[in-house]
């Protein structure tokens, strides 16, 4: 009989800058949502983030400023286990494992490997290209069945699927899961405010291209005023905003954050200009965002708190995937050592 996998959920972020709107909208918001009705575990991605430089400071600040936004927006380390990524090495060494079940085809075939290298491909770190491995490593360490992720992920975590199919098959088992991305709600793929066909990112070398979970309100509302957008009236529904990817970005985004659906918050706003839609959403992010921004600043306040908190989650995520990774690893054929 085939195995029956305990759900749970597993998903990270980069602590490669500060977090965004888009972040807190596809990832982290959802993540408080699933938290008491599945078991959570949610990492912060270090080894993820230095496939691209990191300044080591930086990087450390970068890394405390996101557990403080997880646990700002609601994340309960009681109940989700919240951890940093270096700090459990089961993640490092299945990687090394999984990049020998996968393959450079399927590798060569990640959109996100070619959006980030550009024309560079040959001078950007060899991890950026394993990358996708290392998630695997990371989703497959807990045997997570389910995976939230922002769109621009669900390629990555098809892969794992591939991955996890390709193990159980080359050692006939089913050790691994096939797990699930879970990609829900109005705002799976927050773009950039301005430039309504590329991604809002943490490390677009433009600051007015994204909120920050660090903004203040004026901030907030100076990026939204200052938004691309176009002259023409809101129409009554999502349809008539086909070619108009700014003004459905900012659609999208006021649906997200009010939790209507845009076609009902079209027909409310229907005939009305940015100069009524803008004030109007700036109002909502600055009314959701800001008590997450304190909260965050609070918690900075006290970084051994967070490093406590931090290590406590190690601790647990440390129980859960040691022996997976000793399991997987005598699958494999390594003699049992001293883990
Ligand atoms: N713009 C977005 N809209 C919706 N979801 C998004 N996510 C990222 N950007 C958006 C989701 O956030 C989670 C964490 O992403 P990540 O930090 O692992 O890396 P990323 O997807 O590459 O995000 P960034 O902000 O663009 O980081 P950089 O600039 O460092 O590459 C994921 O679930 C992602 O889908």
């Amino acid at each position: 009989m085939a195995r029956v996998h305990t759900p749970r959920i597993f998903s990270g972020i980069q602590p490669s800058g500060g977090l965004t709107l888009g972040n807190y909208l596809g990832a982290l918001r959802r993540f408080v949502e699933k938290q008491g009705q599945i078991e959570t575990i949610y990492c912060l991605v270090d080894l993820h983030a230095i496939t691209v430089w990191q300044e080591p400071e930086r990087l450390r600040h970068q890394t405390r400023e996101a557990a403080a936004a997880f646990l700002a927006a609601g994340i309960d380390p009681a109940q989700s286990v919240l951890f940093v990524q270096s700090h459990v090495p089961a993640h490092a060494e299945l990687g090394w494992m999984l990049s020998c079940v996968a393959r450079v085809g399927w590798m060569n075939r990640m959109t996100q490997f070619k959006d980030k290298a550009g024309k560079n491909a040959e001078a950007v770190s060899l991890g950026l290209y394993a990358y996708p491995a290392l998630m695997a490593a990371d989703i497959l360490a807990y045997r997570a069945t389910h995976v939230p992720v922002g769109e621009d992920q669900k390629q990555h975590v098809e892969l794992t699927r591939d991955i996890a199919a390709k193990f159980n098959h080359d050692y006939g088992t089913d050790f691994f899961p096939s797990p699930e991305p879970v990609i829900e709600g109005a705002a799976t793929r927050v773009m950039s405010l301005r430039d309504g066909t590329k991604k809002m990112s943490k490390s677009d070398p433009s600051d007015a291209s994204r909120i920050n979970l660090t903004d203040d309100a004026d901030a907030i509302a100076q990026k939204i005023r200052k938004a691309r957008t176009d002259a023409d009236p809101l129409p009554g529904s999502m349809e008539g905003l086909k070619d108009r990817p700014e003004a459905r970005n900012l659609v999208n985004i006021y649906a997200a954050l009010s939790g209507e659906t845009p076609d009902a918050l079209l027909a409310r706003f229907e005939g009305q200009g940015f100069g009524t839609f803008k004030p109007a959403l700036a109002d909502l992010a600055v009314s959701v965002l800001e008590p997450i921004t304190r909260r965050m600043n609070e918690l900075m306040g006290d970084p051994a708190e967070i490093d406590r908190i931090l290590l406590a989650g190690a601790e647990k995520a440390d129980a859960i995937a040691s022996p997976i990774v000793a399991e997987a690893r005598e699958i494999m054929g390594m003699i049992r050592g001293p883990r």
